[in-house]
C-alpha cells in the first residue's frame, strides 16, 4: 500500500508528518505544490533524504479542468522545475488538485511526459477530524495496492501526523507493507522508486564512504527488477535490467571496482552485461556457450576485470575464459578447463585464498557441501538443502567466503570464514521467487532508507 500526502511543503506541518513517518519507519509519497517548494526547499530535500518520494501537485494548486492544455503543461513544468531546483529528482507523477480531472486533462498530463495519479481512498483528513477517525478509515479500507490520499499541508496536520502510528502498527500486524510510487505509479519499496534517470547524481544524498565489504541483492526475475543493499542496509537502490526469466549475476566488467549486473538469456543464448547499477541497456553482449551451460563470473587471471566463464553440468567441467565476448560474437576459447563436481552441483567461484585470483568450486545443496577445486583445495559443509550459494567478502578483506540464501524465509546466512559453523551475519531480504546476488556495489546512489524502515516482505506491484 502507499500513503500519499498532498499540499505541502509547509514548515511545521510537513515536519510533523515526516517525524511521524520516521518513527513508524515507513516511506510515503508527497505531492508538493510548486510555489511552496520554492519557499521551503530544505523540507523537500529532507523529505527525499528520509527515503520518501516527492512528486507534482502543480505550481499553485490550480484546478486543472479550468486550464487550457498549455496552461496545464505550464503549471506542471513549473512545479517540476521548482522541485529539481532543490536538488532532488522528483517522480514524474502528477496528482490533479482536488482530484479534478477529465480525459483532456489526463491526456495533457501524459503528453507532457508525466503520469496522472489518483487514489483509491482518502479520509478527508483536511477537515477537523480526529486521528482515530483518520486511522480507522484507512485501516478499514486497507487492501493490497491501495493508495491513500492524506494532507500534510492542511490545518488538521496534527491529527494527520498522529494517525500514522496506529495506521502502520495495525496494518503491519495484518501483513501489509508500505511503499512509495515509482514513475509508473506502481507501489515499490523505498529506494527503488522514482529516481531512475541517468543524471541521478544531482539528487545523491550527502557523500558517504562506500562500505568496503560485499553487499547483497535480490532480483525479481519475473519483472527484471534488481534490488541492491549495502552491507549495513543503510543505502539501497533498485532498477530495471533485463527481461523476465533472465538469469542474473554480478561482476566488475570494466575494472572500476564496482560490481554491476550481468544476465544470461536462455532464449537467445546471449550474455548481456551492464556497467552501472541503473536501468538501461547492455554495454556488452555476446553469445554464451551451449544450452544448459551456467555462467560463472570471476577474475580468473587477477587482472582486475571479471569475465564470464562457464560450467557445463553434463560434463561437470568448468571452461575458464579470461576475455569477454563482444559485438555479439561468441566467447573465445577456454584458457583452461577444470573437471570438478557432480551433476546437479552449483558452480561457485571466488578468491578463497586472497591472492587476487578467483578459482572455482561447487556447492552441493542436497548436503550443504562446499568444495573448492584449488587455492586451497578444501571441503566443508554449510547451509542446508536447497540453499543457494553466494561467495563474497562479507567483512571486507581479500578473501571470499561462503554465504547461502534460503528461499524459505528469504534469509541470507553469511559466513566470515570458509569453515563449517553458524552464520556470522543473517537477515531476511527479498521475496520468494527472487534470485539472490552478491557484489561490491560501491556507494549506492539510490534513495537512502533508514535502518528501521519497512522491512516486511514487499508485495510485487502489478504492472
Ligand atoms: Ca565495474
Ligand atoms: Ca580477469
Ligand atoms: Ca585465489
Amino acid at each position: 500500500m502507499a500513503l500519499t500526502y498532498d499540499d505541502g511543503p509547509i514548515p511545521g506541518r510537513t515536519d510533523a508528518v515526516l517525524a511521524a513517518l520516521d518513527r513508524a519507519g515507513v516511506p510515503a509519497t508527497f505531492f508538493t505544490v510548486g510555489y511552496l517548494v520554492r519557499s521551503y526547499p530544505d523540507i523537500v530535500r529532507r523529505t527525499v533524504d528520509s527515503g520518501h518520494v516527492v512528486a507534482n501537485h502543480t505550481y499553485r494548486h490550480e484546478i486543472l479542468t479550468y486550464l487550457s492544455n498549455s496552461g496545464i503543461v505550464s503549471t506542471i513544468d513549473r512545479a517540476d522545475a521548482a522541485l529539481r531546483a532543490t536538488g532532488v529528482n522528483p517522480a514524474r507523477l502528477v496528482r490533479p488538485p482536488g482530484g479534478n480531472t477529465n480525459s483532456r486533462v489526463k491526456s495533457a498530463i501524459e503528453g507532457a511526459g508525466y503520469r496522472q495519479v489518483m487514489w483509491t481512498w482518502g479520509p478527508l483528513d483536511y477537515k477537523p477530524i480526529s486521528a482515530w477517525t483518520i486511522s480507522s478509515g484507512i485501516i478499514n479500507h486497507a487492501k493490497d495496492g491501495a493508495v491513500f490520499v492524506l494532507h500534510d499541508g492542511s490545518g488538521n496536520y496534527r491529527n494527520t501526523a498522529a494517525a500514522v502510528d496506529r495506521i502502520v502498527s495495525t496494518l503491519h500486524a495484518r501483513g501489509y507493507c508500505f511503499g512509495v510510487l515509482d514513475n509508473q505509479g506502481n507501489i515499490v519499496p523505498s529506494g527503488s522508486g522514482a529516481p531512475a534517470e541517468p543524471e541521478v547524481d544531482q539528487c545523491a544524498p550527502p557523500t558517504q564512504t562506500a562500505p568496503d565489504s560485499a553487499g547483497v541483492g535480490v532480483v525479481d526475475t519475473a519483472r527484471g527488477f534488481w534490488y541492491l543493499r549495502d552491507p549495513l542496509n543503510v543505502r539501497t537502490t533498485g532498477f530495471y535490467y533485463g527481461n523476465p526469466g533472465d538469469y542474473p549475476f554480478m561482476g566488475d566488467w570494466d575494472g572500476d571496482g564496482v560490481d554491476t549486473p550481468g544476465l544470461y538469456r536462455r532464449s537467445d543464448g546471449y550474455v548481456y552485461l551492464r556497467n552501472s547499477n541503473t536501468s538501461g541497456i547492455a554495454d556488452v553482449a555476446f553469445l554464451f556457450g551451449n544450452p544448459g551451460d551456467l555462467p560463472v563470473p570471476g577474475d580468473f587471471n587477477g587482472d582486475g576485470f571479471d569475465t564470464v566463464s562457464l560450467y557445463r553440468p553434463d560434463e561437470t567441467r568448468f571452461y575458464i575464459i579470461n576475455q569477454l565476448g563482444s559485438g555479439g560474437a561468441g566467447l573465445g576459447a577456454a584458457d583452461y578447463e577444470v573437471s570438478f563436481g557432480s551433476p546437479g552441483d552449483q558452480p561457485i567461484a571466488g578468491d578463497f585464498d586472497g591472492d587476487g585470483v578467483d578459482t572455482v568450486g561447487i556447492y552441493r545443496s542436497s548436503s550443504g557441501l562446499v568444495s573448492f577445486a584449488a587455492s586451497p583445495a578444501t571441503s566443508f559443509f554449510y547451509g542446508s538443502a536447497n540453499d543457494y550459494a553466494l561467495m563474497g567478502a562479507y567483512e571486507g578483506g581479500a578473501k571470499d567466503t561462503i554465504g547461502v540464501y534460503r528461499e524459505n524465509g528469504t534469509m541470507f546466512y553469511l559466513r566470515s570464514s570458509n569453515t563449517s559453523g553458524a552464520a556470522d551475519h543473517e537477515f531476511s531480504y527479498g521475496k520468494r521467487g527472487f534470485i539472490p546476488i552478491v557484489g561490491y556495489f560501491g556507494d549506492l546512489h539510490g534513495t537512502s532508507m533508514p535502518p528501521q524502515s519497512d522491512v516486511c516482505e514487499f508485495p510485487v506491484a502489478e504492472s
